[in-house]
């Protein structure tokens, strides 16, 4: 190889190419690129199902490794990250949510995803769930709902019907169930959906549109706990004889209301997209205020605007 020959830089795979290839030369990446560990779950447990149809959305996306957000509480659910081979974090029980604000406010390039499960989102979390909503900060959030608190092996949860038994209620759970859809609704939330981990086609359509979506975007998902609830979503899956019933093609999804009757329905009820508007995201609100900040002190040296400071707490 002559002098002046270019020279042959060998890149390990898309993971720790520095610089990164130009994004028109990138492989989109393939669950065998972003897989991480082998899934701790139980043999059967519907987690495993919306794991995959992540690694699909990461491959038709083409979101590369580097851009790949993937954020948790706790719970079975909230191990998601352990499992994706990118940055993420496993964090705080209910706090998953404030955790992925930070991230999603200071970093406009990436879309953040929260993975969690109904206790992690509507006990604990409940009160985060509900300012997100109102803030409509950009995210995606797919609460992993299987109607009881799988990873602390079987407390009722908030989402459990009446009458279920479990550690907390050995004589069935008197509690009336949190409606995730009604909750999601009144809080402000600006996309919400549903949908179960036994259909993979309709749960990656609704991770790809709510993905689209500038603004908070919840989909709750059905995904069964085999080991604590087994059956629980049966009446939801026609291969357990029984029914998927997809939002009515009339549906007006920018009607809350409509949304709202539409939560009524007695389950297993419908899936699809309950309702989405578009109304400024908080990230776009504070770029607002941080422009009109900054173009106050345009041209201004860093010990100028400090000066500036201390001159008017004078
Ligand atoms: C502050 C705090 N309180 C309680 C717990 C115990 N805990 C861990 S996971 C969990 C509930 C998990 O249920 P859910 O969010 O529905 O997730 P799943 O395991 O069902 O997927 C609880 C109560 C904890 N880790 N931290
Ligand atoms: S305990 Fe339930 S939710 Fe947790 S991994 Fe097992 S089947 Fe899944
Ligand atoms: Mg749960």
């Amino acid at each position: 190889m002559s002098e002046d020959s270019p020279k042959i830089i060998k890149r390990p795979g898309n993971l720790f190419t520095v610089p990164p290839l130009p994004d028109s030369e990138r492989k989109p990446l393939k669950k065998k690129d972003i897989a991480a560990d082998h899934p701790t779950w139980c043999p059967g447990c519907g987690d495993f199902s919306v794991l995959a149809l992540y690694f699909k959305l990461i491959e038709k996306r083409e979101i590369w490794h580097e851009k790949v957000t993937t954020i948790a509480g706790i719970g079975c659910s909230s191990r998601f990250p352990y499992f994706v081979q990118a940055h993420g974090a496993h964090y705080i029980h209910g706090r998953a949510l404030p955790f992925a604000t930070g991230i999603s406010m200071s970093r406009p390039d990436l879309h953040v995803f929260v993975f969690g499960g109904d206790g992690d989102a509507f006990s604990i979390g409940g009160n985060h769930v509900n300012h997100t909503a109102r803030k409509n900060v950009k995210m995606t959030y797919v609460i992993m709902d299987n109607f009881v608190y799988g990873l602390t092996k079987k407390q009722t949860s908030p989402t459990s019907p009446i009458g279920f038994k479990s550690k907390t209620d050995t004589m069935g759970a008197k509690d009336r169930p949190i409606n995730p859809m009604k909750q999601l609704v009144a809080a402000g939330t600006s996309f919400i959906a549903r949908t179960t981990s036994t259909n993979p086609k309709h749960v990656l359509d609704m991770m790809d549109k709510a993905m689209d979506h500038d603004g908070f975007s919840v989909i709750e998902c059905l995904s069964e706990c085999v080991e604590f609830y087994p059956g629980a979503f049966d009446a939801s899956n026609p291969r357990k004889g029984g029914e998927f019933k997809e939002v009515p093609a009339d549906h007006n999804v920018t009607d809350e209301a409509a949304a709202y009757r539409l939560a009524d329905e007695p389950f297993p009820g419908y899936f699809g997209i309950y309702y989405q508007e578009n109304r400024p995201t908080k990230n776009a609100n504070e770029a607002a205020i941080i422009a009109k900040a900054r173009e106050r002190v345009e041209g201004m040296e860093d010990w100028e605007i400090l000066q500036q400071t201390f001159n008017r707490m004078k």
